[in-house]
């Protein structure tokens, strides 16, 4: 039988306010990356996406064109095709026509925009059949509709691994070997380490694309909770952190000022900062350690020419 399902796994909704207040009692003071997300967030990343120095996408979106079949090939058809974390869909379609899979199972915490983009997806391969699960990716989820000993193969493009701080992106890597299951597989985006005016421009668009998208974590603040941010006297600031392989993206105050969220008072001075995103940037072999780690056996990595982007193809390790 082929269709659409929704499943609602009910994610809870994360504190966002409990979170700011932790995050500014800290110093530096930070937002988790998280935060970025919300309507206008998701339109602005999806414009920086598109900017001509934000690199990733658009190598990633070659690399997945043109080694669709390459994919299709170690991945098998006829698997359970899981993407945590799925947004717009946009890149399995590149994948679909030559993998082949039993059913889609797109996963993101977002339920409008899951059902919205996982439907579009349905009636485009309408022989596909396309189970939506609403969920927080981060935590364990049951997939019930998958029949047991189906061979699973997990998607997870666009470098989103390089979010997490490398701990946490180990334990983040075991979990979705853990929903791979024995037998299943990883195809995973990651960006790589390069020359770093490369990598501060794709953070620091002529457009500013991205000082709008970094920005809008404050008018976040100012919409939902109540804030008081004069966002023209904050100003972004994203730089490579060469000793710990990471872009580090900050929100910098111009000048000293007090800024109130939901009644409670904040002392800002000039040139302190608020930090907003870490964006990890791997060798190949050092996000080999890392997946190997995490219960991951290597199988194919694929790259561009310029070797700005790589995708991996991993297979769980089955132990004994
Ligand atoms: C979602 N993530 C992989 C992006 C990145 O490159 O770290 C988020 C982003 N932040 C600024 N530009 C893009």
């Amino acid at each position: 039988m082929t269709g659409f399902q929704f499943h609602n796994e009910h994610p809870e909704a994360a504190d966002f306010y409990r979170e700011i207040i932790n995050g500014f009692s800290r110093r530096p003071r930070c937002i988790p990356p998280k935060f970025f997300y919300d309507e206008t967030g998701s339109s602005l990343f999806e414009a920086i996406c598109e900017q001509p120095e934000y690199y990733p996408t658009r190598t990633e979106i070659a690399l997945l064109r043109d080694h669709a079949w390459d994919i299709a090939r170690l991945a098998g058809n006829d698997s359970f095709l899981i993407e945590p974390g799925s947004g717009n869909c946009r890149k399995v379609r590149l994948l679909l026509p030559a993998m082949k899979p039993a059913a889609y199972v797109p996963m993101d915490i977002s339920c409008r925009h899951l059902r919205e983009a996982a439907r579009d997806v349905a009636r485009e391969f309408p022989e596909l059949d396309v189970h939506a699960v609403c969920a927080d990716i981060t935590r364990p989820v049951s997939l019930p509709f998958i029949s047991h000993g189906a061979r699973r193969i997990v998607f997870y493009p666009g470098s989103s691994i390089g979010n997490f701080e490398p701990a946490d992106a180990e334990f983040f890597l075991a979990r979705l070997a853990q929903l791979a299951g024995p037998g299943g597989a990883l195809l995973i985006g990651v960006d790589l380490k390069k020359d770093p005016a490369l990598l501060t421009a794709a953070y620091n668009d002529a457009e500013g694309v991205t000082a709008a998208f970094n920005l809008n974590l404050l008018e976040r603040v100012n919409r939902e909770l109540d804030g008081d941010f004069d966002t023209g006297a904050f100003d972004h600031h994203a730089f490579y952190n060469n000793a710990r392989g990471r872009i580090e993206m900050h929100l910098v105050s111009m000048r000293r000022q007090t800024v109130s969220i939901d009644g409670q008072r904040f002392e800002f001075n000039k040139g302190e900062n608020i930090h907003t995103e870490n964006s990890y940037k791997y060798t190949r072999d050092d996000f080999h350690a890392l997946a190997r780690r995490a219960g991951f056996e290597p199988r194919h990595v694929w790259t561009d020419e310029e070797e700005l982007f790589s995708l991996h193809f991993l297979s769980v390790e089955t132990s004994g």
